[in-house]
């Protein structure tokens, strides 16, 4: 069984996109920032950091979006969200760098900053469909971070067009629009 714990509009929302897209049973297990369950013992057990997300697989820990996202595609293979091809593969992988790395840690440095790394996001993503050519594990990846800049700051859909593009065309999915409907009848507790 998989157990997904995740805080709405969190970084998990990514992993719980792709679980419904693979279709397969699961359950999720909502924390609450604000009544810091991410800081309880029993939590830091699982994920030493106190953050989300964090999947439970038979009973053991897996951490990290990027890995969450990568143990599902390869496990799930029908839902086809990762290339078979070698070098598509490390494509996705390079994305999901690029966005943990740089793209996730934008914001804490400032507007300008963020701005300017979603800038490259835009142009790297150029006039493709999806990040890599087909819909990947990378998508849903950029899509959590868009998601939660464009919704927390409303830039002109101008300025990021291709981002924007992008955004509408993951909202058009069932799998999106159910994790969204699901997490927001949890509740979302994040900062404006
Ligand atoms: N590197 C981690 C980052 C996860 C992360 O930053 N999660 C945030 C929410 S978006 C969190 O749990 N924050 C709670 C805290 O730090 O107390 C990953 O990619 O999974």
């Amino acid at each position: 069984m998989l157990t997904l714990y995740l805080a709405p509009g969190a970084s998990s929302m990514a992993p719980h996109i792709a679980l419904h897209e693979i279709g397969k049973p699961f359950e999720i297990c909502a924390l609450s920032f604000a009544r810091k369950d991410n800081r309880e013992a029993s939590y830091l057990a699982l994920n030493p950091e106190g953050k989300v997300p964090t999947l439970i697989i038979d009973g053991r820990a897996l951490t990290e979006v990027a890995a969450i996202l990568f143990y599902l595609a390869k496990r799930y293979p029908s839902a086809e969200l990762l290339p078979q091809d070698i070098e598509m593969e490390a494509h996705v992988v390079s994305w999901m760098s690029f966005i943990a790395a740089t793209v996730h840690p934008a914001r804490r440095q400032g507007l300008d900053h963020a701005r300017m790394i979603y800038t490259l996001a835009d142009q790297r993503l150029g006039d493709r469909p999806w990040a890599t050519g087909n819909y990947s594990i990378a998508d849903i990846h950029l899509f959590r971070l868009f998601w939660r800049f464009y919704n927390s700051l409303k830039p002109p859909k101008t300025e990021f067009p291709r981002l924007f593009a992008h955004y509408e065309r993951m909202m058009a999915r069932p799998a999106v629009r159910r994790t969204c409907e699901i997490e927001a009848s949890i509740g979302y507790e994040l900062p404006a």
